[in-house]
């Protein structure tokens, strides 16, 4: 057991040495801007685990929230009341970035989540984590069997880059779990001012 506990140390040390170091590229003017994303979560192995649905299934939640966990039944019942719970998260819910930035979204929870750009934030392709009367927005709808959602999973441990937003607005949001939510805001070169990074909420 304390084997085990170590190694989460040493996973959530290298997880913090790879945001500093992403932090630290972003000021260098030779190599572009990077802005960073985490995704968050709580899930708890034992029921999510579980081979009987509704569970996922063996092997699809890898905790790494050092004994912080939500139930599967919970985190149901939680998102239908449309009361979801806060501890799956995207981190910053708002990026300030100037156009050309690339934004780095890393997977720091135990399961798989999608960050996927949507005109309207809403509900995600799986019904029993959507809120009261929330439906499947059109980007996400079809699920993983629709390959534009599948190609924006992202799993446990993984990183994914977007590059090339435009100026203005984008929403982002999971696809799997819905209240998950992000809004990057890109501003042209000319007022960069002090927008490299996400403002921490909070
Ligand atoms: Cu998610």
């Amino acid at each position: 057991m304390m084997k085990y506990t170590k190694w989460l140390l040493a996973v959530s040390m290298f997880a913090g040495a790879t945001h500093a170091l992403a932090q630290e590229n972003s000021h260098k003017g030779s190599s572009p801007p990077v802005a960073q994303i985490v995704a968050l979560d709580e899930c708890d192995p034992k029921t999510f685990n579980d081979p009987a649905p509704p569970a996922p299934g063996p092997g699809f939640c890898k905790n790494v929230a050092l004994g912080a966990t939500t139930p599967l039944l919970k985190l149901f019942g939680e998102a239908q009341a449309g009361t979801p719970d806060p501890n799956w998260d995207f981190e910053p819910d708002t990026l300030k970035i100037t156009e050309g930035t690339t934004v780095r979204v890393i997977d720091q929870g135990g399961e798989p989540h999608t960050f996927t750009e949507v005109a309207h934030f809403g509900g995600g392709f799986l019904p029993p984590l959507n809120g009261p009367g929330e439906e499947a927005v059109p980007e996400c709808s079809g699920g993983f069997s629709n390959v534009a959602v599948a190609r924006t999973r992202l799993l446990q441990g993984s990183q994914t880059e977007i590059t090339g937003l435009s100026k203005g607005e984008h929403l982002f949001q999971c696809c799997i779990h819905p209240w998950m939510r992000v809004k990057v805001e890109v501003s042209d070169h000319d007022h960069d001012h002090d927008h490299e990074h996400g403002t921490p909420e909070k």
